[in-house]
C-alpha cells in the first residue's frame, strides 16, 4: 500500500521541526512519505503534488513552512484532501507570527488547520486520528497514547506529592 499521509516542506532548514510529524505517525505504525516542496521556488512542482495527491492515495498532507509561509494554503487550493499547516519558526521568520498568520488566516472556502508554533508532532497526530476514523487498529493506538500521557501526568504529580507540596485530591 502507498503512504496514506504526505509530509512536506519548504527547505531542508524546516526538516529539524517537520521530522516530528514523521516521528509521531511511526508511534501509531503509519509510515508517512516526505519530501521539499517550495511554494515560491518550486510553484509546478507543488501544483503537480497537491493535484496528484488525490489518485496516489493520500488521505491527509501535512505542510510546513516558515516566513511567509504560503505551501500549506498553496496545497489547499488546489486539492480537496484535508491539510494540516505547520507554522515553523525558521532563520527568515520574524518570531514565528509571520509563519503563523500565514498559514492561520486562509480565506473562506480554503481550510487549512493550522497547529501551533513549531507544532508538528501535534500535526502527526491529528493526521493518525484523521485515519483512525476508518481504521481500527490505528485508534487503538491512539487510546493507548492518550493512556499514557494519564500515565506521565499522574506519575509527575505523585513525584510533586513526594517532594512535600501538600495535595489532598491524589
Ligand atoms: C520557507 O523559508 C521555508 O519553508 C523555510 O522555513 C524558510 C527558509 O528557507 P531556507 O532559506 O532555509 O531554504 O520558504
Amino acid at each position: 500500500m502507498g503512504p496514506l499521509v504526505g509530509i512536506v516542506m519548504g527547505s531542508e532548514s524546516d526538516l529539524d521541526v517537520m521530522k516530528g510529524a514523521a516521528e509521531m505517525l511511526r508511534q501509531f505504525e503509519v509510515e508517512p512519505e516526505l519530501t521539499i516542496v517550495s511554494a515560491h521556488r518550486t510553484p509546478g512542482r507543488l501544483k503537480v503534488y497537491a493535484k496528484k495527491a488525490k489518485e496516489r492515495g493520500l488521505k491527509v498532507i501535512i505542510a510546513g513552512a516558515g516566513g511567509a509561509a504560503h505551501l500549506p494554503g498553496m496545497i489547499a487550493a488546489h486539492t480537496i484532501i484535508p491539510v494540516i499547516g505547520v507554522p515553523v519558526k525558521s532563520s527568515n521568520s520574524i518570531d514565528g507570527w509571520d509563519s503563523i498568520l500565514s498559514i492561520l488566516q486562509m480565506p473562506y472556502g480554503v481550510p487549512v488547520a493550522t497547529v501551533a508554533l513549531n507544532g508538528a508532532k501535534n500535526a502527526g497526530i491529528l493526521a493518525a486520528q484523521i485515519l483512525a476514523l476508518h481504521d481500527t487498529s490505528i485508534a487503538g493506538k491512539l487510546e493507548a497514547f492518550k493512556e499514557y500521557q494519564d500515565d506521565i501526568v499522574k506519575e509527575s504529580a505523585k513525584n510533586v506529592k513526594n517532594m512535600g507540596f501538600r495535595n489532598e485530591f491524589d
